[in-house]
């Protein structure tokens, strides 16, 4: 059984996504971060970066429960554990590994700060916005062209890779992206969509939060209440 520490955005989407497609029992314990929960200290002792998600595995390594925090090193140790949407050859492992590095360490950040500056800055900065977009952009070309060529990111095979991108590809509207720009990626998305464990894990508490328009409590947990540490 996992416990997964959750809350319905593209970060969040990747877990239960994951658990859907490798069949795991799995349980939900809402991290409303609207309300701050990510800052309590019982989350904090599961996650020192206070974010979702997070799991905990109750039969971890040795038989032992086992905490993973950072959706990537998520999405590995579960593909690990299962054996499944990872292949075990070094180069393939290696591709798809690196495509979810991609993901978490430029897809994440870069569309997050485009988000943020397009949606929710309060003030209107051309620059920030300027430069995330360009960058987010940027991105898309480099999964267009590499998805004129492989059918998923890491490849011929589906893969975590896709899991983990997925979901920031399906908001491309909140980006500003006209995905008719990048029709790959278009069909990529379209063929990742039609999963039904997709289906299932992107709509998992999904009537919780709508994407944009926070409260004010909203805003200053998720954007101005940096105390954790
Ligand atoms: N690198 C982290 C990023 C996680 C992340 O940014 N989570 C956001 C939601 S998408 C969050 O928990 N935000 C709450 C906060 O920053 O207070 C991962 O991939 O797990």
């Amino acid at each position: 059984m996992i416990d997964l520490y959750y809350w319905p955005t593209p970060n969040g989407h990747k877990i239960p996504i994951m658990l859907e497609e490798c069949g795991l029992e799995y349980q939900v314990h809402p991290i409303n971060m609207l309300k701050g929960d990510q800052f309590k200290p019982k989350y904090l002792k599961l996650n020192p970066n206070n974010k979702i998600p997070t799991i905990v595995d109750r039969d971890g390594p040795g038989g032992k429960p086992f905490t993973v925090f950072e959706s990537g090193a998520i999405l590995i140790y579960l593909a690990e554990k299962t054996g499944k949407f990872m292949p075990k050859d070094p180069a393939g492992r290696s591709e798809v590994i690196q495509w979810t590095i991609f993901q978490v360490a430029n897809v994440g950040p870069m569309f997050g700060q485009c988000g943020h500056f397009l949606r929710y800055a309060p003030k209107k900065i051309p620059y920030a916005i300027d430069r995330y977009k360009t960058e987010t952009e940027r991105l898309y070309r480099v999964m267009d062209k590499r998805l004129k060529t492989q059918p998923y990111l890491a490849g011929k095979k589906y893969s975590i890779a896709d899991m983990a991108t997925y979901p920031w590809v399906k908001i491309e509207w909140f980006h500003k992206i006209d995905i008719k720009k990048y029709p790959n990626v278009s069909k990529w998305r379209d063929r990742v969509a039609a999963r039904p464990a997709v289906q299932r894990g992107v709509t998992l508490l999904d009537d919780v939060m709508k994407l944009g328009n926070p409260d004010k409590e909203a805003f200053k947990n998720l954007f101005t209440k940096q105390k954790s540490v």
